[in-house]
């Protein structure tokens, strides 16, 4: 999203806007806040982040370091947690564990915000600290913007969920979520932890639901055509009343290379540009494993039965650095050699946008990660989405309704041990490869994503109108 002439900054001056980003943890939450801090840069923009060493996973960490790398002027404020006793949650999730860790520090980051020069004129914070950050934020009379990293739809959940209790559920439980004008979630798609209000997501969620309407601002990684209904909803106050403004501002991409820009160098890509194009079905479920070791080989047997070329990211642990599996044993017998050639299976960090990219890739295999799914709009791939636990269900209605793929709505995800065959994957993934209709949708929507970040497009404007709001604050 290349800035206006006019907002295009040389030195920064004494009225030039400080803007203090404070991450979360996973790389879901990481590449938007990246991408934005990128995208704010070329506006003249005084920028700090505040970091958190060690991170969670190995690829957190790269990629902060390739941020400071890239960008020398922005600052970093180091950042240390207070220890939290993790024996208070079993068996919880590492990246659920980082932000309790986080929100109970938050207080500390009050003095580093108040004695940061120059003077801080706008917060930007991750939602999954919202709760405690807003209130920090109106101590300081500093304006707050929250970034939401995941869709407008399940932006409009998260503010509606407590409404939503506070009217109805508690007594006999969660049930459908009706948000209004925006559509029905059911219960069969919430989130699971939802549906038990006693879990640690649950009580950040309903808490950060709350007081995201106290926000100055909310910036989401979506745009107007792929969620007209939601934005326009949020935005007139059907789905809580004064909702505070929000700029869609998406889909946020990498800014190099350009897109259309082929950059066939390294792994995989040298492999991709050998490949015939839209040939190769990407497969990738996320940063972090969603998949169990039998579902793995249910999805081995049905890409090798599709008669397709693959491209499969496989990881088999939640935190990266904890896996040590060797693929040939994840994938049994025999299975690496007969697609050696046609196919690539790699456990790596890849540059999935670059993959993207590619005109080799046909299909994007997903679990519906709303990074993923505002990427394959961006690029105009068609999805074939599997979500996998979370936000995925309400994503995939997004993939659905915005014309990015389609949804295997029976497909099982995280907690119900039914296998989906190999054959039956197998027959859906030559399906989609063959369907023109839903590669025509999918490349409309890549049209339309264009168009939004384009001069006078309607997330380039939005981007605009933060701006501004940051110059006049
Ligand atoms: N990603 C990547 N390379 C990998 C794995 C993931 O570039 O090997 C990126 C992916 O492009 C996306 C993000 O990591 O931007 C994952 O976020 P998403 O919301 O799709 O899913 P999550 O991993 O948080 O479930
Ligand atoms: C991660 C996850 C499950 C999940 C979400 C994740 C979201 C995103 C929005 O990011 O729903 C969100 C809002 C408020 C909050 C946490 C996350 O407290 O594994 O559903």
């Amino acid at each position: 999203m290349a800035p206006p002439a006019t907002l295009r900054s040389g030195e920064p001056d004494r009225d030039t806007p400080h803007v203090i980003f404070i991450p979360s943890a996973g790389m879901g939450h990481l590449y938007p806040f990246f991408r934005f801090i990128a995208a704010l840069s070329s506006y003249g923009v005084d920028i700090s982040v505040v970091t958190i060493l060690p991170t969670v996973s190995a690829a957190e960490a790269d990629h902060f370091a390739g941020l400071f790398a890239a960008f020398p002027s922005i600052r970093r404020i180091d950042f240390h947690l207070l220890p939290l006793d993790t024996n208070e949650f079993p068996g919880a999730d590492p990246f659920f564990l980082r932000w309790e860790e986080l929100r109970r520090s938050a207080h500390l980051l009050g003095p580093l915000i108040a004695s940061a020069t120059p003077r801080v004129s706008t917060i930007v914070s991750d939602v999954t600290l919202a709760s405690h950050v807003i209130p920090i934020a109106k101590e300081l009379h500093i304006p707050c913007h929250v970034l939401f990293i995941s869709c407008a739809t399940m932006l409009s959940l998260n503010a509606y969920f407590p409404v939503y209790l506070d009217t109805k559920a508690g007594m006999d439980g969660i049930g459908d979520v009706d948000i209004p004008g925006v559509c029905r979630i059911p219960k069969s798609s919430l989130p699971q932890a939802l549906l038990d209000l006693n879990k640690l997501f649950t009580k950040q969620f309903i808490e950060n639901g709350r007081e995201i309407t106290k926000a100055d601002g909310i910036l989401v990684n979506t745009f107007d055509a792929l969620e007209p209904k939601a934005l326009a909803t949020l935005r007139d106050g059907t789905v809580v009343t004064r909702f505070p403004p929000v700029f869609a501002i998406g889909p946020l991409t990498s800014h190099s290379p350009a897109a259309g820009e082929r950059v066939d160098a390294g792994f995989p890509l040298a492999w991709l540009a050998e490949q015939p194009t839209r040939s190769v079905v990407y497969v990738a479920f996320g940063n972090r494993n969603a998949v169990t070791l039998d579902q793995i080989r249910e999805i081995a047997v049905g890409l090798e039965a599709s008669g397709f070329r693959f491209l499969w990211v496989l990881k088999t642990t939640v935190v990266d650095h904890e896996d040590t599996a060797e693929l040939k044993d994840v994938l049994g017998d025999g299975f690496l050699e007969r697609v050696k050639g046609r196919s690539l299976v790699t456990k790596a960090w890849v540059d999935q946008e670059a993959i993207l990219k590619h005109p080799a890739v046909g299909l994007y295999l997903s679990h519906s990660g709303w990074n993923s799914v505002a990427e394959a709009a961006a690029y105009g791939v068609p999805m074939l989405a599997w979500p996998r636990g979370g936000d995925h269900r309400v994503n995939a209605t997004v993939v659905v309704s915005g014309g990015v793929g389609v949804w295997m709505e029976h497909w099982s995800w995280d907690g119900e041990d039914r296998l989906v065959s190999g054959k039956e994957i197998g027959d859906k993934v030559k399906e989609v490869m063959l369907d023109a209709a839903v590669r025509a949708r999918a490349a409309k929507v890549g049209e339309e994503a264009d168009k939004a970040l384009t001069e006078g497009g309607s997330s380039y404007r939005s981007m605009q109108q933060f701006v501004a709001k940051l110059k006049n604050n």
